[in-house]
């Protein structure tokens, strides 16, 4: 099974501030892909539900020095 998310992202002020935070899900186990969109601060997350979820994935957001919080 794979799921599908998206995060609101806060504190993005550069090109390469979207790299970290893709680079910081994208490293998690069971993240398939990710990607980060500067313009509407968004993350798009594609998982394996039954290795990880949004807690770690707002928790690795917040490691690398943004904030994340899930949208529906
Ligand atoms: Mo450069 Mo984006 O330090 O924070 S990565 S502005």
């Amino acid at each position: 099974v794979v799921a599908e998310t998206e995060l609101a992202i806060e504190g993005m002020t550069c090109a390469s501030c979207v790299h970290h935070v893709e680079q910081a899900l994208r490293g998690m186990t069971g993240v398939i892909e990710a990607t980060v969109n500067l313009a509407t601060e968004r993350a798009t997350v594609r998982y394996l539900p039954a290795t990880v979820g949004i807690a770690a994935f707002t928790a690795a957001v917040a490691e690398a020095g943004y904030s994340a919080r899930p949208l529906a």
